[in-house]
């Protein structure tokens, strides 16, 4: 328990520091201690799915906003949800479509609730019989659309095939919920060499048109402090133009329930020729591996976040269950260790789950591959790359759960 505390301790010290809390007493220091340690505690005994059930804590004031992260495969969406909730709750791997479904995970600071929807890459319906992929990946980022009050659209910068227009399933989602205000993101910013092309690209993925105006270049901290000073309303939809090309109709005032339903083909058509939307509320310039740039984001959710009953306890991270959490994370060394397409074709179940009276985890999962090859290579030579994703998935399980995690893998055939 000493050094639960301890880390929980260590914990709190770091989200002090993210929360710029200039005074704490200690009697507050105590309680976020005690906050911390229960979190813990009901995540450690597998009663967190009853947490989620439970009612959540309501502030007097209480406010809530919640985002969906839409965007390409690849795009970082799922690398900037783990920045904005604070901890690394979703899979992030260099190959495409690792997120499979959506998930949610939540940042609640003093009475504001921010529920970050994180969503798999926007694909169409024939990559997805193509590929074989799960039916999730394509019907899942519009359902998590439908339920936001706020949508990110995340475009990865560094990626010159892609940068300077919107896919057409990006604009298709925005187009059939254009009663949801969004906002662009511009992702790795750190990988762009030419910082200056970020004016070009914000030109191109907005029309040129922010908020209702032409654009105008400002500084995302800039426009920040305006709202700070209460210049500037924020979370207020401005009255979007009409998007050029497209025609005024009921398909755009019904919010559509599955990919390109709400539209005509005559829509279709034209949305096919457009490069950015005009409608974007504001635009973000940032690198989502780094904390600090994500901040002004963070402030931004928070700011524009309204007054609401919280959807989750405020001990609350994500809605995804420890048993999700695990195979997330051997999916994600999967990915970044075997070649092409061995990960996509790799089932895993949670054969065991044990809790040792020491707080420590036992964890046994099964990998089912379907081809001999591929068997091998997930072993590996004397059993070094089952190993290396065991040992690594295990640590990323311990930094998540704040326990002693011993995690076996074993691999089957699947007839
Ligand atoms: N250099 C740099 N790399 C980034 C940044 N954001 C994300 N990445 C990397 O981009 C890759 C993809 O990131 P993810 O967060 O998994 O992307 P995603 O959009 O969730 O991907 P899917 O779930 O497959 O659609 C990972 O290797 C990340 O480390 C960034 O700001 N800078
Ligand atoms: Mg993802």
């Amino acid at each position: 328990m000493a050094m639960k505390l301890g880390i929980a301790f260590d914990l709190l010290q770091k989200e002090r520091n993210e929360r710029s809390l200039c005074h704490l007493y200690f009697p507050s220091v105590l309680f976020f201690l005690i906050m911390e340690v229960l979190f813990w505690s009901v995540f450690f005994s597998g009663k967190h799915k009853s947490s989620l059930v439970n009612d959540p804590d309501q502030p007097e004031n209480s406010k809530i906003l919640k985002v969906a992260i839409i965007g390409a495969p690849n795009a970082g969406k799922s690398t900037l949800s783990n920045q904005l909730v604070g901890k690394k709750v979703f899979a992030v791997s260099k190959k495409v479509h690792t997120t499979r479904s959506q998930a949610q995970g939540i940042f609640t600071e003093d009475d504001t609730q921010i529920v970050v929807l994180d969503t798999p890459g926007l694909i169409n319906a024939s990559k997805v019989k193509r590929h074989q992929l799960e039916r999730s990946l394509l019907v899942d980022p519009w359902i998590s659309v439908r339920e936001a009050d706020l949508v990110l659209v995340v475009v990865d910068v560094s990626d010159r095939w892609t940068r300077n227009k919107l896919g057409f399933e990006v604009l298709s989602c925005l187009a059939q919920n254009q009663h949801i205000p969004a906002a662009l993101v511009l992702n790795k910013v750190d990988l762009l060499k030419n910082k200056s092309m970020l004016l070009d690209i914000t030109v191109e993925l907005t029309e040129g048109i922010v908020n209702g105006k032409k654009l105008e270049v400002r500084s995302a901290v800039q426009r920040f402090c305006e709202w700070e000073s209460g210049d500037v309303e924020v979370g207020v939809t401005s009255p979007c133009p009409r998007v050029p090309g497209v025609k005024s109709g009921t398909a755009f005032a019904s919010p559509a329930a599955l990919p390109n339903e709400g539209l005509c083909k005559e829509d279709l058509r034209k949305l096919r020729d457009k490069q950015g939307w005009p409608c974007f509320q504001d635009v973000f310039m940032l690198s989502a591996i780094d904390s600090e740039e994500v901040e002004t984001l963070k402030r931004y959710l928070v700011v524009g976040a309204k007054p609401g009953p919280w959807k989750y306890h405020s001990g609350v991270l994500t809605d995804q269950s420890p048993e999700e959490i695990c195979t997330s994370a051997v999916r994600e060394r999967l990915l970044e260790y075997l070649p092409q397409e061995v990960p996509y074709n790799v089932s895993q179940t949670v054969e065991m789950w044990h809790e040792n009276d020491n707080g420590a985890l036992d964890i046994m999962v099964k990998l089912y591959v379907t081809k001999e090859n591929h068997l091998k290579m997930l072993i590996g030579q004397g059993g070094h790359m089952i190993g290396r994703i065991a040992r690594e998935a295990g640590q990323d399980l311990m930094n998540v759960f704040r326990c002693e995690v011993k995690l076996k893998l074993s691999v089957k055939m699947k007839k």
